[in-house]
């Protein structure tokens, strides 16, 4: 007999009284059911945020305690933060038990058709364009930067959106201006630079540096609604201040721990064969929570403490 088909990702949790939508990497969309008539709500979207990690572009097989949790109280938190700037999708913490502190209920938005990147230092896909021709998404930097170097001022470096499982490809500004018209365009740069310069202000003071960032827009009234996740580990390059040294990769504030063991002798795993990662050890997912608990606790001034988002 043929094996079954291996999941991509699990099949989402089956909640009473919402219907699964979408299923991301490590995060899932459901709508909510209509008490009168059981049909999905068109108006309102179920964010649920899974303890799943991914690194090396894999998914792992063992979740994180409490990441989801983390993540989506880190994320309320800045959109508290950020309410100045730009209003935000959020409707209520009032969500079923089983993802309590884990799930949020949103409007559902006209999404924008580009992936909106800020970058406020140079690394990964940025630095690689700034080596081939000293530009960074057609903008000229001075010369002499490195892995590392803070810039400056944080760019807007548009990326496609690319299919599930493919990379996001970078656009260029005349590109988002032609998908969204000129005025949408400026104001999409405009927040998304401002919402990393302030992620930066307020993160570099409790010892992280948001190298950079990822933030997804909604369209409501014409007007610009600041959806998905914000400013977290999982959209956004966090690196420990106290660390930071351009000329070389930054540690990552969060997936440190994950990427040295796996790349580590002890994981056994060879990164260029292509294999799935073997499952992380208990020690190294317990310093991994404890990494998601501290950016939380830093950044926010807050005790961390799983359970419903009060
Ligand atoms: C977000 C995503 C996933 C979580 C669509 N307010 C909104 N309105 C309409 N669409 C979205 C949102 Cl947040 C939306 N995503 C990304 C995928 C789990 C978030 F599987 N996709």
């Amino acid at each position: 007999m043929a094996d079954a088909p291996v999941p991509a990702v699990p099949a989402p949790l089956e909640l009473a009284g919402y219907a699964p939508v979408y299923s991301g990497k490590v995060r899932d969309l459901y709508a909510p059911l209509d008490p009168a008539t059981g049909a999905p709500r068109d108006d309102l979207l179920l964010l649920v945020a899974s303890d799943r990690i991914s690194a090396f572009d894999f998914v792992l097989d063992r979740p994180v305690p409490d990441k989801g949790e983390v993540l989506t109280r880190m994320s309320l938190w800045w959109f508290e933060q950020l309410a100045d700037l730009v209003p935000n999708h959020v409707v209520s913490t009032d969500v079923p038990d089983a993802v309590a502190g884990r799930a949020v209920l949103v409007r559902r938005l006209e999404m924008l058709p580009v992936e909106c990147v800020a970058r406020a230092y140079l690394t990964g896909g940025g630095l690689r364009e700034y080596r081939t021709d000293g530009h960074v998404s057609g903008l000229r930097l001075p010369a002499g930067l490195t892995d590392g170097s803070r810039l400056p001022e944080p760019l807007f470096t548009p990326s496609t959106k690319a299919p599930q499982g493919e990379h996001d490809e970078p656009m260029s500004y005349a590109a988002v201006e032609a998908a969204l018209g000129p005025e949408l365009a400026a104001r999409a740069r405009d927040l998304t630079t401002r919402i990393l310069a302030r992620g930066n202000e307020i993160a570099a003071e409790r010892g992280i540096l948001i190298a950079d960032t990822k933030v997804e827009f909604g369209l409501e009234g014409g007007e610009l609604v600041l959806a998905d996740e914000v400013l977290t580990p999982d959209s956004s390059r966090f690196w420990p201040a106290d660390q930071w040294e351009p000329g070389h990769p930054q540690p990552s504030f969060d997936k440190e721990f994950v990427r040295e063991w796996l790349l580590s002798p002890a994981s056994g795993w060879d990164k260029a064969s292509g294999e799935a990662p073997p499952p992380l050890p208990d020690d190294v997912l317990e310093r991994t929570r404890a990494k998601y608990v501290e950016a939380y606790e830093r950044l926010t001034g807050r005790p961390f403490a799983a359970g419903p988002v009060a």
